[in-house]
């Protein structure tokens, strides 16, 4: 059985530019890549060159590629052209000869053509404008609604956010974006993929092996263990008429897969072998690893009378509380992402204690190297279908489009452990119900939902699950994000985006414990960019043209009214200095505040069985596609915010939480006032009595019981006093897989005083968890002479740091522009007096160290800003802070 595979990469591939052709530098190869390599465009991504370039995308053009296919001792071979995907509107021509017209970005082609060895073929492929295209749909078939991007774009499958997107520029790039091969044979495995189940003891697991082959008769199936033990050899598999075959492989006390939280992710390899009695020598060989897991979406009432349902995954029997991230493309021309950048960002994921990605409807169905990462670092993966933010059509050529897209789609991901649900779509439903569009729930009839001015559910409802069952029974299946409770803000059901912060009612963030849900699929706040990556887009630009409100920084961020927005919650909250390095701290520090009050309050809703109040947060958003202000918890050049630092502790396996809630009397009597946790700005004139309280808590997400010493201290903010009558020590016992409450309504002082309540090892007093609590806003703190101190250890790997007095947000940075390969172990923290909170680093090299902390700012003479630092002082000197 002889197979041979030709990647067209290394083939000669041009472009046509100006009646020009030019060498390409990219195979597979997006337009502006193209052009920029050949130097006809500058960075699409620098300054505000992105509005000078939007002629590329109301173009047509052009790629070409000559190739030969060598000389064979074998007759009668099947050739085939492959195009794994075409950037949409592509016509392809061999030799000068049509023979393929592509419309969607993500379709496979494969093309039998007649090659002649020796000979040199000419692949020709022509794309027209998207834009164009769509135009032209919309003329036919009407305007119809959307959040983000051009209403053209709900036409056509293509990468919604190439439209441009709230956090994205438009830029409606073009061209082969994947694989084009030759491929030549007798006969070929199609594909194999193992359906796997495992018992509910998690005893065996039954493997259910589909194969399916053109050409041969029989496949040889072998399962490599972990550890490259074969354990099944030569189990043979006779292919029908149809060219499909089956067999099933049962595992005793299999080597099961977990998300990182959880567990190990140990790989089995399947190894599929094409053989046919004819031509032994040569065969067709297909492998797949394998991860062998239960995984189930789990939707069931609660106990203890708790509204609604849950909405959580188990993962081989144990329910989990799934913190994670929203992901969307690494970068506006994914054709220059490498299988180590996608490595790098699934380990920021896995760093930065995410166990979720949830592939956002809005971008692409990602690379093989992103799914491969998360099998191998144990990251679910929440696969959306890419349908966002629009009401989109349902004539008859988009629905079969859209049907043979996703099986081929699904019928790639299948096979990965990772991937524990496909979800129907982004925010269509929440669409839907702002537009009033009919909706009966009851109505069950899907014929009927054509007729209604909501035919999309349709796709969501019947063509989605279909083609799911079809191509992958074994992978849940959820109709869109938000979804499933009695309407898309339901708290009690379904999944949830919680916008009322930025989006919205734009409450305070403090606000976020009152608005947590069952599964927080999306919330987030924005922050601008650490200093460094904003210099890459703005380093041909003078100083003085480079400032938080100049037109460039308003260009890189996309948001609608980011302005009003971003400005509104830092004036309410923190004070900043008016240039680019203070503005992205303080941003920063905005972001890293919202977010981790978020997850540690919402993550306290995982009460334990019967009582998942809340199954799991995913924070919008993980990434960026290009480097830009937005609700990125790491910029594009993949520097991790402070958001990251401080999400990554609320996330640990043990966490701990303190609030102060505010309680008043009133004519019932004493009363929690609602949504007062931790205060909140924006309550002027309200000088009625009022008593605060504290509450503390702690999360173990192990399954063991932890002992543990709750340590509570309280300081004076300004003068960094401790108040020992606030001192307190207590014995605890932290239930495993779910939170303890620990105190609940002792007596508090509220007005400038911080509470830092620490988890202790009984053994020895080490600190394994902390957390603050401080009043609120920070703007009206005063933090005068913290005298931060750093001492760096001789060997450079870690920095040891000290405060006098009680300081917010202390961010260690190095001085200077270069930052490669610079790793710090913890970040932004919160250090009190006493502490010595001794931080790990690796790359730091003979860098010089800088600090900024929440309100160094204002000690004018002892700021050190990235740019600016004095020469020549001992590396602990104290004027160094
Ligand atoms: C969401 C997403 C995106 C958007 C983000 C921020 O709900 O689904 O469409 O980018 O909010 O507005």
């Amino acid at each position: 059985m002889y197979t041979q595979t030709l990647d067209l990469k290394s083939a000669s591939w041009s472009f046509n530019y100006e009646d020009q052709w030019l060498p390409c530098a990219h195979s597979p190869s997006q337009i502006h890549l193209e052009l920029l390599s050949a130097g006809k465009i500058p960075d699409p991504f620098e300054g505000m060159n992105e509005k000078d370039l939007q002629w590329i995308g109301e173009r047509c053009w052009t790629y070409r590629c000559e190739f030969e296919i060598p000389e064979l001792d074998h007759d009668d071979l099947k050739t085939v052209l492959v195009f794994e995907g075409l950037d949409t509107f592509a016509t392809v021509r061999l030799d000068g000869k049509q023979i393929l017209k592509s419309e969607n970005q993500f379709h496979t082609h494969r093309i039998p053509t007649n090659l002649t060895p020796g000979r040199t073929h000419t692949l020709t492929l022509t794309f027209s404008s998207a834009l164009h295209h769509g135009h032209a749909l919309l003329h036919t078939h009407g305007n119809r609604a959307l959040w983000n991007g051009d209403a053209s774009r709900l036409y056509v499958r293509k990468a919604p956010y190439h439209y441009g997107w709230d956090w994205g520029p438009v830029l409606m790039t073009c061209g082969p974006w994947r694989e084009v091969r030759v491929e030549r044979y007798e006969g070929r495995l199609v594909d194999v993929v193992a359906k796997v189940e495992v018992t509910d003891n998690l005893s065996t697991a039954t493997l259910d092996v589909e194969v399916e082959t053109e050409g041969g008769d029989v496949v040889t199936i072998q399962l490599f263990s972990p550890e490259g033990d074969l354990v099944v050899d030569g189990q043979d598999v006779r292919v029908g008429k149809d060219g499909k075959g089956r067999t099933e492989i049962t595992l005793k006390d299999p080597e099961l897969w977990y998300p990182h939280s959880l567990g190990v992710q140990p790989l089995y390899e399947l190894r599929a072998v094409l053989t046919s009695p004819t031509s032994p020598s040569t065969t067709h060989t297909l492998t797949r690893p394998l991860g062998l897991r239960r995984a189930k979406l789990i939707q069931r009432p609660l106990k203890h009378d708790a509204p609604g349902t849950t909405f959580h995954f188990e993962i081989n029997g144990v329910p989990m509380f799934v913190p994670g991230a929203d992901w969307i493309p690494a970068d506006s021309f994914t054709c220059r992402l490498t299988d180590k950048d996608y490595e790098d960002w699934v380990d920021l994921a896995v760093r930065g204690g995410h166990a979720m990605l949830r592939v956002w409807g809005g971008g692409i169905y990602e690379s093989e190297a992103f799914y491969r990462a998360c099998d191998e670092k144990g990251v679910l993966v929440w696969q959306d279908i890419l349908f966002a933010c629009g009401q989109y059509p349902t004539h008859p050529e988009f629905l079969s489009s859209v049907e043979r897209e996703v099986k081929e789609e699904l019928g790639r991901l299948r096979h990965h452990p990772s991937i524990v649900l496909v979800c129907g779509n982004n925010e269509d439903y929440m669409l839907a119900e702002q537009l009033k569009l009919e909706y009966d729930p009851e109505d069950t009839n899907p014929e009927n939902w054509l007729k209604t001015s909501f035919p999309a559910r349709w796709i969501y409802e019947k063509l989605l699950p279909e083609c799911v069952e079809d191509v992958a029974p074994h992978i849940d299946y959820h109709p869109g994000s938000p979804w499933g409770g009695k309407d898309t803000m339901d708290p009690n059901g379904g999944d949830l985006h919680q916008w009322n912060v930025w989006h919205g009612s734009q409450a305070p963030y403090q606000t976020y414990p009152a608005l947590g849900g069952r599964f927080v699929s999306e919330f987030g706040m924005q922050a601008a960019p650490h200093p460094r990556t904003i210099k890459s887009f703005t380093h041909g630009m003078s100083e003085g043209e480079v400032y938080p409100q100049s037109a460039v920084m308003d260009h890189h961020n996309k948001a609608d009214g980011h302005e009003k927005r971003l400005g509104g919650y830092l004036v309410e909250n923190f004070r900043w200095k008016d240039d680019i390095p203070g503005w992205s701290y303080a941003t920063q520090l905005l972001q890293s505040e919202a977010l981790s009050t978020a997850y540690r309050h919402w993550r306290r809703a995982w009460r334990g069985e019967g009582r998942e109040e809340c199954g799991g947060v995913l924070v919008w958003q993980l990434n960026d596609c290009w480097p830009c202000t937005s609700w990125a918890v790491v910029d594009y050049e993949k520097r991790a915010k402070m958001a990251w630092f401080t999400i990554r502790r609320e996330l640990a396996t043990i966490s701990v939480g303190v609030e102060r809630v505010e309680k008043r009397d009133g004519p019932e009597g004493e009363k929690v006032v609602k949504g007062a946790v931790d205060g909140q700005p924006g309550q002027p004139f309200d000088y009625a009595e009022k008593k605060v309280v504290l509450n503390a808590w702690a999360c173990n997400a192990s399954l063991k019981s932890v002992s543990a010493i709750l340590q509570l201290r309280a300081y004076e903010i300004k003068s960094g006093e401790e108040l020992p009558a606030l001192r307190l020590r207590k014995e605890v016992t932290l239930a495993p897989n779910s939170s303890t409450e620990i105190l609940t309504e002792i007596d508090a002082e509220d007005t400038d005083v911080v509470y830092n309540a620490c988890l202790l090892a009984p053994e020895d007093d080490a600190a394994f968890a902390c957390t603050s609590s401080w009043p609120q806003p920070f703007k009206h703190s005063l933090f005068p002479a913290r005298n931060v101190q750093l001492t760096i250890s001789p060997d450079r790997t870690s920095v040891t740091v000290t405060a006098d007095r009680p300081t917010k947000g202390v961010w260690l940075d190095v001085v200077g522009d270069d930052d490669r390969g610079v790793n710090w172990g913890d970040n932004c923290l919160d250090v009190f007096p006493g502490d010595e909170r001794v931080v790990e680093v690796e790359g730091l090299e003979e860098r010089e160290v800088c600090v900024r902390w929440y309100g160094s700012d204002f000690e004018k003479d002892k700021i050190f800003d990235v740019y600016d630092v004095p020469k020549n002082l001992p590396e602990n000197s104290p004027e160094k802070n």
